[in-house]
């Protein structure tokens, strides 16, 4: 507990000797600065956070993994952990990352180099990942419920989840980039585009030829076809891209840097004062590329948008060192700019990004409001009555403020922009509101993402769980109603009316294009994959079909060689809802699930001679034990 007390003073003295500005605040928030501060108030019974047993959430929560990979689904308000939908993990359960469905979709989408490197280790994609923002796609300003996308900072991917089914259908790694941190949606007309920061600097093409020159290096926006999953352009920026957001006009597309310097170590990075934010003109940007202005680099087109460059793609908007998250308002008029080593949240309008790139006004011009809200401002999100919620990491700390007072208060009038300060537990990272990305904002529910739990659950050793809380926002103060372990590590969070989403029950073999290699394989075997069961050689490759229904497999034994390549393909027919199968070969790393109305395939060697049981892992009926067959290997 003392450790990270400590570790929050240190930066708060490091912060305190970065600027005297930051002092002032420190001081003024160690006293409340003037501002309405509460203690956490518990849940009173029967609060409207309680869903009871056998009642539905109103909300589905899409939580990020962290450097699990994953993504999870969440219900809201009752914080229960639905699904888990594996996404640049491997997954015991699933057989992602098994199959050969899945290890086809993680693969493909890799470039060309990437693949090779693999091979030679025997590999197909990568098994890590580290996931951080997870944004569900937009039609006119809202969600669609079509689809989810969520970058892999570790491997330089995003990757897209369909929302019909809760799984992934396509992962792409995105050249000359390295490190996909910031991502979110077009929101007009649709997604349309997935704006990725590639975070870190290296140098572009990343070929070897320059090496110990930082200032060869570039950071790399790109704009990925979220229709097509192909990238549809990038531009390359000055300083480390880190957050992002898209306006609601469909005209711009905003992103927080930091290291502006261009340096590598610490010291480098915060030298100096200010920061800034690029903007990328969307039409501009699409009139270079249609205009053969950009280069082809690693497959893709490439445009130069660093400062020095002059494009009139981007402009470069100066701001206190290091700003984190970036946030458009559901109003569609402003953004905002969380300060993080500043403690201070930036506005920008939208509407003056025009003027600027018309040469009408100067860069600082742009910037509306600047609300001191504490220290460590790292995302903010916001309600439909027009206030904002700012998570504030040192301080560990909700700040709810309003915009309208903040802009007011800063072209001089008398007013507090601050409506109160709620205590979380502990050193909140991201916050997000119900509906709060979309024009239909709601203001019922925020969650607060907080890094560290300390002392909120048992000790379960020296690896302690995260605490994501929800808070009701729904009335004039802010309430935290519940705790919520969680493991590594949701940076972020969407809230969705559940409405917009509308999953099946059961997958659809004969159509579903994620079936296609499985039944182009049955089609030429000339195999009815809900029918019997067949053992097809085609020298030592051996295709084995078979079919599920509770408690058996169509086929309860089968003989290969040693040596034999073997794919099993097992489809499942129970025609019944939430009956799942799976099929574990012992000793062989083999396991699958084989959801209702589809079919899963993997392919293996059998290279140890004897018999070798496989199993249903999925309880599925009272003979469920019972359900098991073995697979009898030749000696060769
Ligand atoms: S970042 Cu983690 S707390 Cu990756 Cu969205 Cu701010
Ligand atoms: Cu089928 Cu268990």
């Amino acid at each position: 507990m003392s450790t990270q007390n400590e570790s929050a003073r240190l930066s708060r003295r490091q912060l305190l000797g970065t600027t005297a500005k930051a002092a002032t605040i420190a001081g003024a928030a160690g006293l409340g600065g003037g501002a309405i501060l509460t203690s956490p108030a518990k849940a009173a019974a029967g609060s409207k956070a309680e869903v009871l047993p056998g009642q539905l959430d109103e909300y589905y929560g899409f939580w990020s993994g962290g450097q699990s990979g994953e993504v999870r689904v969440l219900g809201l308000p009752s914080m229960r952990e639905l699904m888990r939908i594996p996404v640049f993990n491997k997954c015991s359960a699933t057989g992602w990352g098994t199959t050969n469905e899945s290890i086809k979709i993680l693969s493909e989408g890799l470039t060309p180099e990437t693949r090779a490197m693999l091979a030679k280790h025997g590999k197909k994609t990568f098994d890590n990942g580290d996931t951080h923002h997870p944004r569900p796609s937009y039609t006119n300003g809202t969600y669609d419920g079509r689809y989810l996308f969520i970058n892999d900072k570790a491997n330089t991917r995003i990757a897209r989840i369909r929302l019909d089914v809760m799984k992934t259908d396509k992962v792409i790694e995105i050249p000359n980039a390295q490190a996909i941190h910031g991502l979110r949606n077009q929101r007009v007309p649709k997604t349309g585009y997935v704006f990725c920061n590639g975070e870190m600097r290296a140098p572009v093409p990343n070929d070897g030829s320059i090496l110990d020159d930082p200032t060869k290096y570039a950071s790399v926006f790109t704009a990925v076809d979220g229709d097509t999953m192909k990238v549809a352009w990038q531009v390359l920026v000055s300083g480390n891209l880190d957050n992002n957001d898209a306006d609601y006009a469909g005209k711009y597309v905003m992103a927080t840097c930091y290291n502006a310097e261009e340096g590598t170590t610490v010291d480098e990075m915060i030298a100096w004062e200010k920061d800034h934010v690029v903007v990328f003109d969307l039409k501009a940007i699409e009139t270079a590329v249609r205009g053969g202005k950009a280069k082809t680099i690693g497959g893709v087109p490439v445009l130069d948008g660093r400062k020095g460059a002059a494009s009139g793609l981007t402009r470069y908007i100066p701001i206190a060192r290091s700003p984190h998250g970036c946030n458009a308002t559901p109003d569609g008029k402003y953004v905002c700019l969380n300060g993080k080593l500043s403690p201070t949240v930036t506005i920008i309008e939208w509407a003056k990004l025009d003027d600027l790139f018309a040469g009408r006004c100067k860069e600082e011009e742009t910037i509306v409001g600047n609300v001191e809200v504490g220290l460590g401002p790292l995302h903010t999100s916001y309600d439909n009555r027009g206030n904002a919620y700012t998570s504030v990491f040192l301080d560990s700390q909700i700040v709810k403020w309003n915009i309208a007072d903040a802009i007011r208060a800063y072209k001089g009038e008398k007013v507090n922009p601050i409506r109160q300060k709620l205590d979380v537990h502990y050193q909140v990272g991201h916050t997000n509101a119900s509906m709060g990305e979309t024009r239909e904002a709601d203001g019922k529910w925020l969650v607060s993402l907080c890094k560290f739990s300390k002392d909120r659950f048992l000790n379960v050793g020296p690896l302690k769980p995260e605490n994501d809380q929800l808070i009701d926002i729904s009335g004039e103060e802010m309430k935290l109603v519940h705790d919520g372990p969680t493991f590594a590590e949701p940076h972020d969070a969407t809230i969705v009316h559940h409405s917009k989403i509308t999953p099946v029950d059961r997958w659809d073999l004969a159509k579903d294009p994620y079936f296609a290699d499985i039944r182009a394989m049955a089609a030429k075997d000339k195999i009815d994959l809900m029918d019997g069961h067949h053992v097809i050689r085609d020298g030592t490759k051996v295709r084995v079909y078979m079919y599920s229904v509770a408690p058996q497999f169509s086929l309860t034994s089968f003989t290969v060689k040693q040596g034999d390549e073997v794919t099993v393909i097992v489809t499942n027919v129970d025609d019944v809802s939430d009956l799942t199968h799976g099929f574990t070969l012992v000793g062989h790393g083999v396991a699958m699930e084989i959801p209702p109305g589809g079919s899963a395939s993997a392919t293996f060697t059998a290279d140890r001679p004897g018999v070798w049981n496989y199993y249903c892992q999925w309880f599925c009926h009272a003979l469920h034990m019972e359900m098991q067959g073995r697979m009898l290997v030749e000696p060769a």
